[in-house]
């Protein structure tokens, strides 16, 4: 784990996709990148919404990834370019501060997360001069990671650059930390993922300390991405952080019930480990101590003996302070069941037993019902398209990534696909031209893909 993420020396002519960033790069800067780095999206396959409470989740990395052309030079400013004409050129100079508008989350502020990142860890006071062209063929605001790999692809640009040597493990830590200038409060997953990731195999990611477990998927099942097309940026809007926000609330309303500090506590996990409580116990606690009527602010503060104001500073993030009311009971019952059924699901891969695939894909239905209903992180085009999924034949099928938008994962059996694939097509994308236009790029079989590397001309 100690390992830096592969420095591959290849014939950059032998790879379409890098040989037009290229050319594109030559175009645009007048010169030639002296490499490329490339960092994967991700499908969640189940564990949502609780890598930020500190429990494992089980995602893949996809093919899609975003990938950057990098030269080096002394102009003292750094160049940001994208091939998607949607994202506009910028350019900032290495002496001044990087100063990230969290109000106003444009693509080049996710890149300077990652310039930061690496400039924080190693305390430097000038960064090198480089130019980048940036490539993406991650369906973006989709829940397949598109913010994070960009994040990663920019550690990892920023540290060749400026010729510093990291794990993989260590640029998923500061990227996942400093995705976080952004605004939203993510909890590794994404950026994990992105650099641990090795090809034909998903991972149990657990944090504290970051580890990733190789976890075999059965055989005679294949896992298939269909969009909604619908976006949801995270960053531009506050369903993510009023999430985070809820499970730290409850988190201190547990914490407080059993007699604990509950100022030590942020996290769902953390009240876990403290009570040395199994998930059904922690389940059992929640019924005991929290009510499922939404909670106000005037309660919270009653019962944790805190102020409005140290509530609102220590407990709301930025975008979360006009927040009135809290569904803990809900939340929490999300989590503690979430974090069990990844539990589950990896022990049923691992025991490779003959009914595997239908007991996953029940997880997996699940999950999909708790993120609906209880973390209302769903929204109705996205219920619809796991609907159809499952009418077409998937074994299970759920939302993946953040949702109120985006994909949904289903796992389908092998000999299933095609029939699967076409029932999915005529029932959620062919009937309406604005999905059937987006519909090549929006429902896709995938495999686990490999992590993010540098790549250099051999
Ligand atoms: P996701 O669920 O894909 O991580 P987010 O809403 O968190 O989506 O972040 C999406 C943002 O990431 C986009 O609005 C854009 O700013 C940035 N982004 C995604 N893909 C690209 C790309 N190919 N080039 C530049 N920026 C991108
Ligand atoms: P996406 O779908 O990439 O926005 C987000 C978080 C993850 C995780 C999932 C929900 C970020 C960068 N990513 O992912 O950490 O919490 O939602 O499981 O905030």
């Amino acid at each position: 784990m100690a390992t830096p993420p592969p420095r591959i020396k290849t014939a950059i002519r032998a790879n379409a996709r890098l040989t037009n960033l290229k050319t594109a790069f030559e175009a645009k800067y007048g010169e030639s990148p002296v490499f490329f780095a490339c960092a994967p999206g991700r499908v969640n396959l189940i564990g949502e919404h609780i890598d930020y409470c500190g429990y494992s989740v089980l995602p893949m990395a996809i093919e899609q990834s975003i990938v950057a052309a990098v030269s080096v030079n002394s102009s003292g400013t750094i160049r940001l370019a994208n091939t998607n004409p949607q994202f506009k050129d910028y350019k900032v100079s290495c002496s001044e501060d990087i100063a990230i508008d969290r109000d106003n989350p444009k693509w080049h502020y996710y890149f300077l997360c990652g310039v930061k990142g690496i400039q924080e860890t190693f305390e430097m006071d000038r960064l090198v001069g480089m130019s980048c062209l940036v490539e993406g063929t991650i369906p973006p605001s989709s829940g397949l990671s598109s913010s994070s790999a960009l994040v990663c692809c920019s550690g990892l640009v920023t540290m060749e650059a400026n010729k510093k040597s990291l794990s993989k493990v260590a640029l998923a830590e500061i990227c996942a930390k400093c995705e976080r200038y952004i605004g939203t409060e993510g909890g590794g997953m994404d950026q994990s993922i992105s650099f641990l990731a090795e090809e034909g195999t998903a991972k149990l990611i657990e944090f504290q300390p970051l580890r990733a477990t190789d976890v075999k998927l059965p055989d005679g099942a294949v896992f298939v991405i269909s969009n909604c097309c619908v976006e949801m940026n995270k960053a531009a809007s506050s369903h993510f952080n009023i999430r985070v926000v809820e499970c730290r609330v409850a988190t201190k309303m547990l914490a407080k019930a059993r007699g604990l500090e509950s100022s030590m506590f942020l996290k769902l996990a953390q009240v876990q480990t403290e009570l040395k409580a199994s998930l059904e116990e922690m389940l059992a606690l929640v019924d005991e101590v929290l009510h499922p009527e939404p909670y106000s602010r005037e309660e919270i503060c009653k019962v944790l003996g805190i102020t409005s104001e140290q509530f609102s500073t220590d407990l709301l993030s930025a975008n979360t302070q006009n927040l009135m009311h809290f569904k803990l009971y809900q939340r929490a019952k999300h989590v503690y069941s979430e974090a069990a059924r990844v539990q589950r699901f990896k022990s049923v891969c691992d025991s490779g037993a003959g009914d595997s695939i239908q007991l996953l894909g029940e997880l997996m239905n699940q999950s999909h019902a708790s993120c609906r209903d209880l973390y209302e992180c769903s929204c109705p085009e996205l219920d619809q398209l796991v609907d159809i999924c499952l009418k077409s034949g998937a074994v299970g099928s759920r939302l993946t990534g953040a949702g109120w938008g985006g994909c949904a994962v289903s796992m389908v059996s092998s000999e299933k696909v095609e029939s699967f694939l076409k029932a999915v097509r005529d029932a959620y994308y062919l009937c309406d031209p604005r999905r059937a236009a987006m519909e090549k790029q929006s429902l896709f079989v995938s495999k686990p893909g490999g992590g993010a590397a540098l790549f250099i001309e051999e």
